[in-house]
């Protein structure tokens, strides 16, 4: 069993970024020897410490699916098509930040309106838009891969994504903002990758998925999971989230998180 899970308003919750409802399933997951793989918009920076704080060790998966992380200690998930930064191995699935950072200037000009990304905000307009401190707004400008940019409300999305796909990117709406990602990025591209490391040297024998995600930018990764679970908001489920028949967790946030995976793991309390 492996557990995807997204973490802004699924295990931490929108409001204070706290995960205090998922502690005990989390420590009863780890106690199973169940590995937990964050896969968030947020960059390298900002879920190494998140990792750290929460205790999770195994790989990560970063910035809407552009690069996966592995650990030392998970060095048998090593593939020919890996390279390395810093301790970790990493896959490369999306483009750089300078493209990106190109990519929504081009398309500022294509639909006529002046997009606002993190590259033209500063540390304090960050911290206003997002709640985070400081030093976290900090690594969440810290962008390797993706640009998060503020969503324009009175641009029509679907001649929004059509003009990113003119420009060969492709754009996913997270909790709070949109984001301007690689075209061969994305949460489900990345999860399959990595379950497929899992399998390949776990000789082929058959992996059970669970993901869980609350926002537009989690679909792909709910539909590729065997188990999709979706964290409702405070005024239910993500509109774009809704009509799928999945399982919606009785709570939104971290207290969702930790009674849903009790309910799918055997021997889990919360
Ligand atoms: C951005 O990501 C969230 C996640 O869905 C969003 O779109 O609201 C990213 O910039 C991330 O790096 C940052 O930590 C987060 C802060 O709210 O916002």
């Amino acid at each position: 069993l492996l557990i995807f899970t997204d973490l802004d308003g699924t295990l931490l919750n929108s409001d204070d970024y706290g995960y205090d409802g998922a502690i005990r399933a989390i420590a009863d997951l780890q106690q199973q020897q169940i590995p937990i793989i964050p896969v968030s918009s947020k960059t390298r920076a900002e879920v190494e410490v998140l990792s750290t704080e929460i205790g999770l060790t195994d790989s990560f998966i970063v910035e809407n699916g552009s690069a996966i992380f592995i650990p030392p200690h998970q060095d048998y998930l090593f593939s020919e098509e890996m390279k390395i930064a810093g301790k970790y191995y990493f896959r490369q699935r999306g483009c750089v930040y300078a493209q990106v950072r190109d990519g929504l200037r081009d398309l500022s000009a294509a639909i006529g309106e002046d997009l606002t990304g993190f590259g033209d905000l500063n540390i304090a307009d960050i911290m206003q838009l997002t709640g985070l401190s400081e030093p976290e707004a900090q690594r969440a400008k810290n962008r390797e891969f993706t640009e998060p940019f503020i969503t324009p409300h009175h641009v029509d999305p679907e001649r929004l994504a059509h003009q990113v796909k003119a420009l060969g990117f492709n754009v996913v709406v997270g909790d709070r903002f949109s984001h301007l990602i690689g075209d061969q990025a994305g949460k489900g591209g990345a999860v399959q990758w990595l379950v497929n490391r899992y399998q390949q040297v776990n000789r082929g024998e058959s992996i059970t998925t669970i993901g869980l995600g609350n926002s537009p930018n989690d679909l792909a990764m709910l539909e590729v999971v065997d188990i999709p679970i979706i964290i409702p908001g405070i005024k239910g489920v993500h509109p774009g989230l809704t009509n799928q028949g999945w399982k919606v967790a009785p709570f939104p946030g971290s207290v969702g998180w930790g009674v849903a995976v009790a309910e799918e793991v055997k021997g889990l309390s919360y």
